[in-house]
């Protein structure tokens, strides 16, 4: 049985990629929901109906758990939906949180995300169920998914991300987190803009492989050895821009996008 994979559009292909090389002999389903994208500036009540949508079409595919690829569904959607299913549900926020508690230094962590990821400050509990004496600045940043999904050029990339992140220009933090998971697809933009070597710019999809791992291992949830992975990408919108990206982002030699 494969894992699902669920983000509002092509985002979540940066939680797929490290997911698909920590556990590679697993299959994965991954559904992109681009045709209602973006999912930051909608209502939870919307958001919930939309994941839950998601979530019923991997179950659909059998998958033996899912992970919200998506921080603005696992704020807004995930303890709702976890009272409605069997598999698991892994959220992204958590493992971001966690990653950035260990990584700050001076104790002073940086968010970027969605509105609705900001406003429900999701980051911010979580770290602080950590570690309370960081100090959190949470900013929403809401041009910058859906520049991701225009897919843009550099230039244009970076001027938007400078201008998107200008706020934060006296914070004296050391932990960026991208608290979207579109945000890791322009990281190369993120780190020009910050250009400063002593921040670090945090990709929460690194622990939400190792976290998936483990539930896996304590589950028994792992396939045979010589179980021969395959890999499933479906999106809502535009097969053929959604294509493009996740062949470039994912190696062409395990994807059959549908
Ligand atoms: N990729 C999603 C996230 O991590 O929050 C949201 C992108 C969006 O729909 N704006």
């Amino acid at each position: 049985r494969p894992i699902g994979l669920l983000d509002s559009g092509l985002g979540g292909l940066s939680i797929a990629k490290k997911v698909v090389e920590k556990l590679p002999n697993e299959s994965t389903v991954f559904i992109g929901d681009n045709a209602h994208m973006p999912y930051g500036n909608r209502t939870k009540e919307d958001i919930i109906d939309l994941t839950r949508k998601s979530v019923k079409f991997l179950l659909n595919n059998d998958v033996k758990l899912v992970i919200f690829a998506c921080n603005t569904a696992t704020a807004a959607a995930m303890s709702t939906i976890e009272k409605e299913i069997d598999p698991q549900i892994i959220g992204v926020i958590q493992s971001g949180a966690l990653d950035a508690a260990r990584t700050t230094k001076n104790k002073k962590v940086a968010v970027v995300a969605t509105s609705v990821t900001v406003d429900s400050h999701a980051y911010e509990k979580e770290i602080h169920f950590r570690d309370p004496e960081i100090e959190v600045t949470e900013l929403a940043t809401p041009k910058l998914a859906p520049l991701v999904e225009a897919q843009e050029d550099h230039a244009t990339n970076l001027k938007v991300v400078k201008e998107s992140l200008a706020p934060l220009k006296d914070k004296d933090f050391d932990t960026l987190v991208l608290g979207c998971t579109h945000y890791p697809l322009i990281e190369q933009e993120f780190k020009e803009a910050i250009d400063d070597p002593s921040v670090t710019i945090l990709d929460p999809a690194d622990q939400v492989a190792q976290y998936t791992f483990n539930v896996m291992r304590r589950d028994g949830l792992f396939s045979e050895e010589n179980h021969k992975a395959v890999h499933e990408y479906y999106t809502t919108g535009n097969p053929a821009s959604f294509d493009k990206l996740a062949r470039t982002f994912m190696d062409d030699a395990t994807l059959t996008s549908k």
